[in-house]
């Protein structure tokens, strides 16, 4: 790999380098924090993966034109500091998004927004407050003029695609795991039909698709240090989808009493008042442009958003972890695991979470 210093240098960083450090903790891109010596900001420098992000010009032009549209509402509302609220591109020398180097990488580099933290655990307070963003985020962009944005990864939250790989994956066993994983394979199954109703409805004309986030894990969520939002961060899946599927994913991450890949599964269950805080958030900003039916598929979207990433986890272990970084050989068995273990939970409480929305409609 190229040397760091020598790529961030390509683009149009004010000040000087200090120091280039690994940052974060993302399960597809690297991601370096540059830092820059004292007066100018500091930076982001990622290397984009382009196995799974194919189209790198269309996904750069992507995150641009989002990120304008917010920075231009941002901007009439008066919101002050701006570069703190919204993510910014940094270009090359030369007038690009991305830099692509002679071994056949890309890169790209953000404004590092400073005084911000993202968490792993969500009080209710800030689960609220995630809500609000979350519903605001969405309504920003629900006027982002033509063309289309482009579908960064096809099918991407798609479930019927998404169990059409995995039976492959089952078929094949490449890696010789089948047996290990069957009654996992068995869960799924059961559960298929269900999980597919969102794509049915959508199809009937029923289930709208809004410029959806397609990432909303709750550490990509950026917190001020007294626990307002900033903004939201990794913009990579930005793309048509079905609101309950940004619901989904953020019940997934923040509603998780342990960890996404907890080894320790007594520590995975679901936590109903992150749920009805987040929920009472995201209806406030999002009521005003939501149906009835996509306000009632709310729980529905934590179960897709589990069941999907279980689904998902468990492809990569089958297919010989090609896809997720793994910290170690048992990584997307172990994350596997811990996804099911919360979808049951969530299965469980259910019925009370339609209640509470039943009740706050
Ligand atoms: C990946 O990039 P990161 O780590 O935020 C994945 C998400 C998964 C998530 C599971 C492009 O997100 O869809 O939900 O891991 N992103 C892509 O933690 O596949
Ligand atoms: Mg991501």
């Amino acid at each position: 790999m190229e040397n760091l210093l020598e790529i961030v240098n390509h683009f149009a960083i004010h000040g000087k380098v200090k120091n280039v450090s690994p940052f974060g903790n993302g399960h597809i891109n690297d991601s370096y924090w540059v830092q820059t010596l004292s007066g100018a900001p500091h930076y982001v420098l990622q290397r984009i993966n382009h196995q799974i992000f194919k189209d790198v010009e269309a996904l750069q032009n992507n995150i641009q034109r989002v990120t304008e549209h917010i920075r231009g509402k941002l901007a009439a509302q008066n919101t002050p500091d701006v570069d703190r609220r919204v993510l910014t591109l940094v270009s090359t020398l030369d007038g690009k998004l991305y830099h692509k180097t002679p071994d056949g990488n890309y890169w790209r580099v953000m404004l590092y927004i400073a005084d911000s933290q993202s968490v792993d655990a969500v009080s209710p307070e800030l689960s609220y407050t995630a809500g609000r963003a979350f519903g605001n985020f969405q309504s920003m962009l629900a006027d982002v003029p033509a063309p289309p944005l482009v579908e960064t990864i096809p099918n991407f939250h798609n479930i019927e695609a998404r169990l059409a790989t995995f039976r492959e994956s089952v078929k094949a066993n490449r890696a010789r795991r089948l047996s290990k994983v069957a009654y996992v394979v068995d869960e799924i199954e059961k559960r298929a039909g269900d999980m597919c109703q969102a794509e049915q409805l959508h199809r009937q004309g029923q289930l709208p698709k809004r410029i959806n986030h397609c990432d909303t894990k709750v550490n990509n969520v950026l917190f001020d240090n007294d626990g307002n939002v900033l903004c939201v961060i990794d913009l990579d899946t930005v793309m048509p989808g079905f609101v309950v599927s940004d619901f989904g994913d953020f019940m997934r991450t923040g509603a998780n009493h342990g960890q996404e890949d907890d080894e320790n599964l007594d520590n995975v269950y679901f936590l109903m008042d992150i749920f009805e805080a987040y929920t009472k958030g995201y209806l406030e900003t999002a009521k005003s442009f939501l149906t009835p039916l996509e306000i009632k598929l709310l729980p529905f979207g934590a179960k897709l958003l589990t069941y999907m990433q279980t689904v998902r986890f468990l492809t990569d272990y089958l297919d010989g972890d090609i896809y997720y970084k793994i910290k170690h050989p048992e990584h997307n068995w172990q994350r596997t695991q811990a996804q099911f273990k919360l979808l049951q939970s969530i299965e469980s409480n259910y019925d009370a979470m339609c209640q509470y929305i039943a009740k706050n409609l």
